[in-house]
């Protein structure tokens, strides 16, 4: 089913080989005036950002978030795997309002979420912490190409030749888009530090207005510890050709700092000149 092709350009974009069967689709897509877009660049809080909004619009109950896996609940736009209905499918049979999840750089997403002017959140984490889940996720999401050693792999997250692209070009695009639109930019690590301040946030921007006891119930419930425990958002429900979650799973480590025990004192360095040169050109910053 699933393959380790290498990735495919699209626009300039590496892709996942067997999205880009769907492409035109995604490119097509017609966003509705209260969708609501889930953007990062992969590993970086995606799902947990994901099962926060869904509770929010669930208002805290936690039945109606168990109705389905988090990836029908919150489909990925730009999901295209064989023998399984592709993103855009699952998206145009789902009433509004609808949660979207895209890793889709601002560049390249679908013309019509900027027309209906969408609410977008946008969560960004530090390109260490990302770069070592991402080669763990390359390992048990066969639909990545072979990221072969880890040494290989960090210097193509470098050269920004990994699916999706360049880290820096991500977080750098939206965040220069982040004034003109209707984005809520956030970071992993300040959901990490002080997960209600942040969930308060998120509420507000999805102008809803839940009291203290609800909030409390969303943050237990999307700890990393009750969403490692919970199947509708740890991913075990995906077929294994698509996630092979005994080589790495999918909720892994859920920390700021797990570079530390992956990279060595010179690939650490590589990074740091990485960071210093990609950020030179932005106020935005990341902490690790
Ligand atoms: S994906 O595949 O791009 O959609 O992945 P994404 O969900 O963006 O990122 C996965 C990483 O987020 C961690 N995670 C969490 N951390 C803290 N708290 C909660 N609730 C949480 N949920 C997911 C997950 O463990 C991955 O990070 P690593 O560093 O690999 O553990």
């Amino acid at each position: 089913m699933a393959n380790r092709s290498p990735a495919i350009l699209v626009n300039g974009i590496p892709m996942i080989s067997v999205f880009v069967e769907n492409w035109e689709n995604v490119q097509r897509f017609q966003a509705r005036e209260d969708d609501l877009l889930i953007n990062t660049y992969p590993k970086s809080g995606t799902t947990w950002m994901s099962e926060i909004m869904d509770l929010i619009l669930c208002g805290g109950d936690t039945e109606k978030t168990k109705r389905a896996a988090i990836f029908e609940r919150v489909p990925f736009l730009e999901y295209a795997v064989p023998d399984m209905p592709t993103g855009t499918e699952i998206l145009n049979g789902l009433k509004s309002r609808r949660l979207i999840k895209s890793h889709l750089p601002v560049q390249l997403l679908p013309a019509s979420f900027w027309e209906k002017n969408c609410k977008m959140i946008y969560v960004a984490r530090n390109p260490k912490d990302v770069l070592v889940s991402y080669y763990h996720f390359h390992q048990m999401a066969i639909v990545h190409p072979d990221p072969g050693t880890f040494e290989e792999y960090l210097q193509e997250f470098i050269n920004g030749t990994v699916c999706i692209g360049s880290w820096s070009h991500h977080v750098k695009g939206w965040w220069k888009k982040r004034h003109q639109r209707n984005i809520l930019y956030l970071f992993y690590e300040d959901l990490l530090e002080d997960p209600k301040r942040e969930i308060r946030k998120v509420i507000k921007f999805m102008e809803k207005d839940l009291p203290e006891d609800v909030i409390e119930k969303i943050h237990q419930s999307t700890t990393f510890k009750a969403m490692k425990e919970n199947k509708m958002t740890n991913y075990s429900s995906i077929p294994t050709s698509v996630m092979d979650h005994t080589i790495s799973p999918f909720m892994r480590k859920g920390i700021c700092g797990d570079w530390k025990n992956q990279l060595t004192v010179a690939q650490n360095e590589l990074l740091d000149e990485y960071y210093k040169k990609e950020m030179s050109d932005t106020d935005l910053s990341f902490r690790f």
